[in-house]
């Protein structure tokens, strides 16, 4: 039987696998082209224009896979991103041609700016699958990528169009205890934001609404402790936002009743007007000898 440590020291190799897959999956990107390379038999998720698309994806020919992309005469076909994509690296596809094409092919990239920048025109080889790589502008976001034929006869074929951009990863999760929920105005309430977690990365911002009004008052990069003093009475929202260190974000929200100070405590009517009786009795005993001796000689 294995000792608590031997047992620990044999599940050494894999924790340290499970930690640099960790690592691996936050850092890894994405691909952003979908259907790249026209696996699914068709034009999925790809628009098209002076185009029959019946025709345009076959298993004549294929880099990779069973097929391809046929492009014929003035073809036009585009993917486009909606929100626009951040990326990495530059747009890569690969093509061919058969030897009686006389035209050739270009690439159009369009950036949320409204900027684009066309390739000018590519001449792949004849019956050789080449890999063309583009250039992206990775401070812009891409919003469509398009590529446009200008032969008038043969073929040209197109395979694994590549995009890449990071990995999104998975969002935090914003949570925090506090100290108190009613407090009375001036009394800090202290809040603790450390059970808030990113499964696949590290929070590297804590903010905080005290007020609920959308505009974050105060923030800090580590989960430590901070009080806030409400300073008028009412009912407030506060809003914990986080971000993780892909940028994304979660939020926590709990409400807190700030009462005022120094309330007369609610007392029954008939023990006032009781209270109120003795008061009187008592001034009117001390304060009227005359009335005092008629009690003392009537007791
Ligand atoms: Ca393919
Ligand atoms: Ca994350
Ligand atoms: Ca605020």
């Amino acid at each position: 039987m294995l000792s608590e440590k031997k047992f620990l020291i044999s599940l050494l190799p894999l924790l340290i696998v499970a930690t640099a897959l960790m690592v691996n999956s936050a850092l890894a990107d994405s691909e952003l082209i979908v259907n790249g390379g026209f696996e699914t038999g068709d034009l999925t998720d790809w628009d098209f224009a002076y185009f029959d698309p019946t025709s345009g994806v076959t298993n004549e020919r294929a880099h990779s896979g069973t097929y391809s992309l046929r492009l014929k005469s003035v073809d036009w076909v585009w993917q486009t991103f909606s929100p626009a994509v951040s990326t990495t690296g530059d747009l890569t596809l690969w093509a061919e041609r058969n030897p009686s094409m006389t035209a050739a092919f270009e690439v159009k990239i369009t950036y949320s700016d409204g900027s684009d920048w066309l390739s000018g025109f590519i001449n792949p080889g004849v019956d050789m699958w080449g890999q063309y790589t583009f250039p992206v502008d990775n401070t812009k976001q891409v919003t469509e990528i398009m590529i446009i034929t200008y032969e008038q006869d043969g073929s040209l074929y197109v395979d694994d169009v590549s995009l890449s951009g990071p990995a999104l990863g998975e969002p935090p999760v914003a949570s925090f205890t506090e100290t108190a929920e009613t407090v009375p105005v001036g009394t800090p309430i202290t809040f603790d934001p450390s059970d808030s977690y990113d499964p696949d990365g590290t929070i590297e911002l804590y903010e905080w609404d005290w007020d609920g009004d959308g505009t974050y008052d105060q923030s800090t990069s580590s989960p430590t402790q901070v009080s806030y003093t409400y300073s008028a009475p009412g009912t407030y929202t506060v809003t914990l936002r986080v971000t993780d260190n892909d940028g994304l974000t979660d939020t926590a929200t709990a409400t807190k009743n700030i009462t005022p100070t120094g309330v007369i405590p609610e007392v029954p009517l008939g023990t006032i007007m009781a209270s109120a009786a003795m008061i009187i009795a008592l001034v009117g005993y001390f304060a009227i000898p005359k009335f005092r001796k008629q009690i003392r000689i009537n007791p």
